[in-house]
């Protein structure tokens, strides 16, 4: 591990990538400062959340996914709208939290790229100081620079991100992020207020002994991926048994799988109703997540075995089921699970 004098920032990261683009502009490093400095906000908000009793609990609101409003979701959510629709490179917005697309305010510089995210996700933890994060994703927009970016600039296949990438809450604060150069990690040093390059290149183990599934819906599940859990879980026709490990925070859960290997799935519900398309969102947690697994080398599938970043969006908060994480473990879903497909 490199002492913190030797490791690089992510400001200094950012120049040294553009540097390395004779086109470059620059309007990406000054988009992903205004990025880095709202991280550093909620990073500081969360940390002391525990302390102060203006920014734990639920607010009286609901988002538009019909879910409780926690007051950090709310900041959150307040200060990357902010900082990302004034910084001058963005051309339309949209966040979990906002039922419709948000516009660059007045008086502001209107840019070429589009800015998905999810504020906090896994905020149902907050209160218990479970690790929680904020995922990203950034298009180049598609209708023509000068005028307010639209909807449809958003709804752009995940094989078209120019990044995406996560700020992980947990032990330390991390930014995982990727250009579409491999997967690079960045860890908060407090004590300089710096992101510094502790993750050169993040590369998923091919296979991995981890499975991620919320085994509280298995009455839920489809029959193909029950047999599947069942089979990874048989003791006797496996010579590696699986290791559940779920914490209920995508961005928690998918760190920890791309780190040690594994597989993370979201299928549908079939019986409730509640997710009869799955529960993550296509626009800023699947397509984000997937195109980070595979700039790291592993997959990232829907449950019927479509790659998550052909899928063509046709609404800001559509559902999708999600299955990722190391290359062998989810072409074994795949193969496993095609023999109780109807
Ligand atoms: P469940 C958090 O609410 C979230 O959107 C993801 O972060 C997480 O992976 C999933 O939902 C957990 O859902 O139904 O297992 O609680």
């Amino acid at each position: 591990m490199k002492s913190a004098t030797e490791m690089i920032s992510l400001s200094q990261y950012l120049i040294e990538e553009q540097l390395k683009l004779p086109y470059a502009t620059g309007d990406f490093t000054a988009l992903m400062n205004h990025l880095v400095y709202a991280a550093k906000v909620v990073s500081r908000e969360v940390r002391k959340a525990g302390l102060t009793d203006t920014i734990l609990g639920a607010t009286s609101e609901t988002n538009v996914q019909g879910e409780t409003q926690m007051k950090l979701d709310r900041y959150a959510d307040i200060l990357f709208t902010k900082a990302l629709s004034i910084c001058g490179h963005v051309c339309v917005l949209a966040s979990e939290e906002q039922e419709t697309i948000i516009e660059i305010p007045s008086g502001y510089k209107i840019g070429k790229y589009t800015f998905a995210f999810d504020p906090l996700d896994g905020s149902s933890n907050i209160d218990s100081n479970v690790s929680i994060g904020t995922i990203f994703s950034i298009h180049l927009r598609k209708s023509p620079m000068g005028r307010m970016g639209v909807e449809s600039d958003l709804l752009q296949q995940g094989n078209l991100q120019r990044c995406a990438g996560y700020i992980l809450y947990g032990s330390s604060t991390m930014m995982v992020l990727s250009t579409g150069n491999g997967v690079v990690g960045f860890t908060l040093d407090p004590s300089c207020g710096e992101f510094l390059l502790s993750h050169e290149s993040i590369k998923i183990p091919e296979s991995g002994s981890i499975y991620s599934i919320n085994e509280g819906n298995y009455d839920f599940w489809s029959d193909s991926v029950k047999a599947y859990i069942r089979k990874i879980k048989n003791i006797e026709n496996n010579n590696k048994p699986k290791t559940l490990r779920y914490i209920g925070s995508l961005v928690a859960d998918f760190h920890r799988n791309l780190l040690k290997g594994g597989i993370f799935l979201y299928p549908e519900d079939t019986k409730s109703k509640i997710y009869p398309l799955g529960k993550l969102r296509l626009l800023y947690e699947a397509s984000p997540m997937a195109f980070l697994a595979e700039q790291a080398g592993g997959m990232a599938i829907t449950v019927d075995g479509e790659r998550i970043l052909d899928a063509v969006p046709t609404s800001l908060h559509q559902r999708t089921t999600l299955i990722t994480g190391s290359k062998k473990e989810v072409e074994f879903f795949l193969d496993y699970t095609k023999q109780f497909k109807k």
